[in-house]
């Protein structure tokens, strides 16, 4: 079988391929349909713009869509750049110009002063997800948090995002660190969707 992911993220992409792979699923994602319009992400919470991705793209293709909206709430920062994470420096910002953007902004907050001490904030990635049918018109939705800190000294080479700056207490390691398993097995996003298809195992055996 084929799920169709909305999404325009590699970093994402890679993890639901991984995810879905032993349930026997192949995951496509919007570069496979590059004729689609981008969808306007001006909801004020992740799961409203979850659930605008999955309606454009699941009523504009007739067929069942995930859509997965995410982000780095960051305590010192009132739970900035939430909803924003993705263009935190800007709209089109890549990945390395947010995470600078997140380590200024937090050096701003110390006011010179010089701590020596590399975790600069508690903070957690929230994932919403969003399965639409345009079918019948429902919406199963599921969300998954992680907590950790902002560490000043990046490191690893996974994940994507802000994923080299997300220090896991527990590990010892950055969520860039990890394996995709690993990283799966303790993430928002892997929470998240083993939310949602408990959900819809729910659903299917009524
Ligand atoms: P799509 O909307 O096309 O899915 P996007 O990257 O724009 O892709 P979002 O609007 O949901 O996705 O923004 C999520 C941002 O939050 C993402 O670009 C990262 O900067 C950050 N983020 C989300 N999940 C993350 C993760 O697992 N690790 C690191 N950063 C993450
Ligand atoms: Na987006």
């Amino acid at each position: 079988g084929v799920l169709i992911v909305a999404t325009k993220n590699k970093g994402k992409v890679r993890e639901f391929q991984h995810a879905f792979a032993p349930l026997g699923l192949t995951v496509k994602s919007m570069f496979d349909y590059p004729e689609l319009p981008d969808v306007a992400e001006d909801g004020t919470t992740f799961a409203e713009n979850a659930l605008k991705k999955s309606k454009a793209v699941g009523d504009a293709l007739g067929l069942p869509v995930l859509a997965d909206d995410s982000g780095l709430c960051v305590d010192a920062l009132d739970g900035k750049p939430g909803v924003y994470s993705a263009r935190y420096a800007g709209e089109g910002a890549g990945d390395e110009e947010n995470n600078l953007k997140l380590l200024n902004e937090l050096e701003k907050l110390k006011q010179g002063e010089d701590t020596g001490q590399p975790l600069l904030s508690t903070a957690r990635f929230v994932c919403a997800l969003s399965l639409y049918d345009p079918v019948t018109g429902k919406e199963l939705t599921a969300e998954g948090t992680v907590e950790g800190w902002i560490t000043s000294e990046q490191a690893g080479a996974g994940g994507f995002g802000y994923d080299p700056l997300f220090y896991l207490a527990e590990y010892e390691k950055t969520m860039a660190e990890l394996t995709l398993e690993e990283k799966q097995a303790i993430s928002h996003r892997g929470k998240a969707l083993l939310l949602l298809t408990g959900k819809l195992a729910a659903q299917q055996n009524q």
